[in-house]
């Protein structure tokens, strides 16, 4: 393209590959180190499909509905969107502005950075040093006297945190919902205008969110907005909440497999808030016939979720089977669901603490309409209920919340040790102040500062999850004979003895060694604290109000 394009917009591979459908292994690019990947032994590949004209055949969702409100306003001629190894071919004289999409481009949010670090202090994870190569690229560099680039997405925070704009010549960072400001920032830039250095945006009219003209990476479609159970720790509790009327989710899906997608993902903070009634009573009908709809669009194959809460679940036991379609059409397969084709539903559900305490300070909206004493009864009633519908959760926890004390860390073992046998996976995070948050002032929690029982909540959750998916149990005694090796060599070196027997549990060493050092007895001497009650009452004050009548 000799002249270029007047607007380029460009996403990193690693956070716009669908490589083997997997957003597991997306989600792994987040958090491996970039230099030792390829001694994995896996194909940690980011590679992504480009379209004959140049351009990108998928991109992260946020992006294009950036390119949709753009090619509106100055005519889609005029807009490209593409990757890094393409920028040589939109770049040129007539480019006026070059829009960046940054989902986690430092990978310093929670998850990410954590997996990186235990290869040592430099190592950074895949999506940081790819975003580096694209925001480095020389295609933007060689015509940076006239035009501006402009980051936005989730993760642009991390860019404004660590003062990295200068050196890497962006003009304007857009914080939140772009919506509403997007089109008249790129007109300044366009003009040649100076833009402020960061720009934040509020949430925006629902019918300022347009329908993407293009298909976004794993077909994601967004169903509902904003969430308004108010974790402190969280950055989309402060977006207002909204659900995306029906025939607008549906000209989406279609316009998604028009151009080759057959798996649709339903992105949402809360799969349960999508047309929810008052003080959020899930709206079962709804939901039905958004899945009914959905799968009915000739060529959807496949339906994914992202996130959901489990108080719902708990509520209504139901509403599980309600959604069977989420089940059937699933991509995810495992043995140990009763499924004829052995599928499971997927779905992030963020548990975080067992420590009650802590739960009432920080997250308190989450087990709505149950108290927050009830949490513990209300994740193993939750967990109980899915996996008898083959639905099987990914849940976080966040290790080393403000405050934590090793009697909440104990709470939160307590928990994962009643959820021994569940049939789920289970994800330890650390403590990150997100930019935009309530809590975005206070401290990070670091690796080198976990204490043995965060250690040991951290390794066990991991021993579950590779006891639970493991697919080739013949590599299991070279991964339990490295573990060994990595804390001589390393590990002890980088974060100190805390980690030893955590780690050696991860390694399959026996329980009768490991009890004695540990808190937990995994060898099934002690049943888990916990049960799953055969009923959870909810209290009298907060009961369910009737859900308006669906036209
Ligand atoms: C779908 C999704 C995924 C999918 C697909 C990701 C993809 N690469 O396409 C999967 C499951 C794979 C995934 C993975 C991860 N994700 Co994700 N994901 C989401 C989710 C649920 C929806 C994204 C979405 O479409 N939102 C709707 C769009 C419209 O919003 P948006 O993306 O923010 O875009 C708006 C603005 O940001 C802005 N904007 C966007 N791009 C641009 C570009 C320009 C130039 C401008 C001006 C503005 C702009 O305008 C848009 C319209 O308002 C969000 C939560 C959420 N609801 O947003 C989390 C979220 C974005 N993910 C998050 C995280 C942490 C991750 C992981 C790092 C998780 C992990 N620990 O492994 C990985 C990283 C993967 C990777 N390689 O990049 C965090 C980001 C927090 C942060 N960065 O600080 C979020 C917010 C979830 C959360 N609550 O913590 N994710
Ligand atoms: S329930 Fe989830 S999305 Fe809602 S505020 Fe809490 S952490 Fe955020």
């Amino acid at each position: 393209m000799q002249h270029g394009k007047l607007i380029v917009l460009a996403a990193s591979t690693s956070e716009s590959t669908e490589y083997q459908r997997s957003t597991w292994r997306q989600m792994l690019l987040a958090t491996l180190p970039a230099r030792y990947a390829r001694f994995m032994g896996t194909d940690w590949s980011t590679s992504v499909e480009v379209n004959a004209d140049g351009t990108a055949r998928t991109v992260p969702n946020g992006l294009r509905v950036v390119e949709a409100l753009l090619s509106r306003r100055f005519g889609e001629e005029n807009v490209a969107v593409c990757y890094p190894d393409q920028l040589d071919r939109f770049v040129g004289p007539a480019t006026r502005v070059i829009g960046v999409h940054a989902h986690n481009p430092l990978g310093i949010t929670f998850a990410t950075d954590i997996y990186a670090g235990f290869y040592g202090r430099d190592c950074e994870p895949i999506n940081a040093a790819e975003f580096r190569r694209l925001i480095t690229h020389p295609a933007i560099a060689a015509r940076r006297d006239h035009l501006k680039v402009i980051v936005g997405g989730p993760g642009a925070w991390q860019i404004e945190h660590k003062g990295l704009a200068p050196e890497w010549g962006i003009d304007c960072i857009v914080n939140g919902e772009s919506e509403e400001a997007v089109e008249d920032l790129f007109e300044r830039a366009i003009r040649g205008e100076s833009l402020p250095e960061v720009v934040e945006c509020k949430s925006p009219r629902l019918e300022s969110i347009p329908t993407p003209v293009n298909r976004s990476t794993f077909g994601v479609v967004e169903i509902t907005r904003g969430c308004g159970r108010g974790c402190q720790f969280c950055s989309v509790a402060l977006r207002n909440g909204k659900s995306i009327p029906l025939d607008h989710i549906l000209a989406n899906v279609r316009r998604q497999v028009a151009q080759g997608a057959d798996t649709i993902t339903l992105t949402t903070e809360d799969l349960f808030l999508y047309e929810q009634g008052k003080r959020f009573s899930t709206n079962v009908p709804a939901l039905k016939r958004l899945f009914e709809s959905v799968s009915a669009v000739p060529g959807v194959r496949h339906v994914m979720l992202t996130h959901g809460t489990m108080a719902p679940v708990v509520v209504n036991p139901s509403l599980v089977d309600e959604l069977q379609l989420a089940v059937d059409l699933s991509v995810n397969q495992h043995p140990d669901s009763t499924h004829p084709h052995k599928r499971y539903a997927m779905m992030f559900v963020g548990l975080e603490t067992g420590s009650v305490r802590l739960f009432k300070q920080f997250m308190k909206g989450k087990s709505y309409p149950f108290r927050p004493e009830q949490w513990p009864d209300v994740v193993m009633k939750g967990m109980e209920t899915m996996n008898r519908a083959n639905w099987f959760p990914m849940c976080t926890f966040i290790l080393g919340l403000p405050g934590e004390t090793p009697a909440d860390t104990r709470e939160s073992l307590d928990l994962l040790h009643s959820l021994k046998d569940a049939k789920w996976c289970v994800i330890p995070t650390l403590f990150v102040p997100l930019d935009d948050t309530r809590m975005q002032n206070q401290e990070s929690a670091r690796l080198t500062r976990l204490t043995d029982l965060q250690w040991e909540f951290f390794f066990t959750a991991w021993r579950y999850n590779i006891d639970f998916f493991r697919r080739e149990r013949s590599v299991q005694w070279k991964f339990n004979a490295g573990i060994p090796i990595y804390y001589y060599l390393l590990g002890r070196k980088l974060f100190g003895s805390a980690m030893k027997y955590p780690l050696l549990r991860l390694a399959h060493f026996p329980e009768w060694f490991l009890r004695r050092k540990l808190y937990l007895d995994l060898s099934g001497r002690r049943p888990g604290r916990f049960a799953a009650p055969a009923e959870i009452p909810i209290p009298e004050e907060r009961r369910r109000p009737e859900l308006p009548v669906l036209s």
